[in-house]
């Protein structure tokens, strides 16, 4: 699995290199340009990338073909980062190991970040060499995924949620929102640009839905017992903001049960897929036991 991780990796770090244009000396919008890269290109774990091109390969196609795709949700990802650690949201002082984006640039200008990345990303999206269909198609998957039905209703299901009383149901619906639809927009990509049927979809969706509530559950366990220093953000923050997650709604134990669960719901759905699965099925599991 560490050498098929390390090819992955190395082809998406490259990619999102060449995505965001150099600063230009004298040029005025080299400022958002450079907060633009300063949160994309300062090494996140990348699972959602790396789930795009494993995916096409399962799907039998070139992985490196994928990788328009995959940047797209890098940078997705990366702009929701961004604007959930500004005050008006999460007010989160350090990302990836160093301080906020807008800690280090200011708040207008995370914002700018934060748009630049997002609109960066359907661009990059649209750019897949392949089938213009499956272009669209992806484009599409991705919007859906992070818009109002997916990531951003999540988020809004989160800032609604603060000091009222949660329930799992609802706790459910905001973490498929936040965590789940852009793991399934990353998942569903890699099978878009393979050519793969509806079948291969719905087997990705299944797929990703236990991976996404098992990564959701672990991060609710690692802010309570996890290392600032590995996870490169402060630790506690759900509970310093009187925020309910699985951990204080169920109990530590309950929930690390839960990560079990959906992990092995997540490894079943890759029964689905011919092809070798070995890779997906380590992928699930690694991140079950994360510490960052
Ligand atoms: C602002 C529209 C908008 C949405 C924000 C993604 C998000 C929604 C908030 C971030 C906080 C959070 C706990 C989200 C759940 C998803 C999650 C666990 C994100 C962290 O992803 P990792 O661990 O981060 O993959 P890296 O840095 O490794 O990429």
């Amino acid at each position: 699995m560490a050498d098929k991780m390390e090819l992955y990796r190395e082809q998406i770090e490259k990619a999102l290199t060449q995505a965001i244009p150099a600063p230009a000396e004298g040029d005025g919008r080299s400022l958002v340009r450079e907060a633009m890269a300063y949160s994309l290109l300062c090494g996140g774990k990348r699972v959602r990338p790396v789930l795009t091109l494993a995916f096409c390969e399962l799907c039998g196609g070139e992985p490196s073909m994928a990788l328009p795709f995959a940047c797209a949700v890098e940078m997705v990802h990366t702009y929701s980062l961004i604007h959930d650690d500004m005050p008006c949201m999460d007010d989160d002082a350090m990302r990836r190991g160093r301080p906020a984006n807008h800690k280090a640039y200011g708040e207008a200008m995370a914002l700018l970040a934060g748009d630049g990345l997002l609109t960066l990303a359907f661009e990059t999206a649209l750019s897949f060499a392949g089938d213009a269909k499956a272009a669209l198609e992806g484009a599409r998957l991705l919007a859906r995924r992070a818009g109002h039905e997916g990531m951003v209703g999540g988020q809004c299901i989160d800032l609604r949620s603060e000091g009222r009383e949660m329930t799992v149901p609802l706790l459910q619906a905001m973490d498929d929102g936040k965590t789940v639809a852009l793991i399934d927009a990353a998942c569903g990509m890699g099978c878009i640009a393979a050519g793969a049927g509806e079948e291969a979809l719905q087997a990705a969706r299944r797929y990703a839905y236990g991976l996404g509530m098992a990564f959701q559950l672990r991060d609710d366990i690692l802010d309570v017992e996890g290392s600032a220093d590995k996870l490169g953000k402060d630790t506690g923050m759900d509970a310093a903001r009187s925020k309910q997650n699985y951990v204080s709604l169920l109990g530590v134990e309950e929930a690390k049960r839960l990560v079990n669960e959906y992990t092995r719901e997540a490894v079943e759905a890759l029964k689905a897929f011919p092809g070798e699965k070995d890779f997906l099925e380590s992928l699930a599991l690694s991140l079950a036991a994360r510490e960052n």
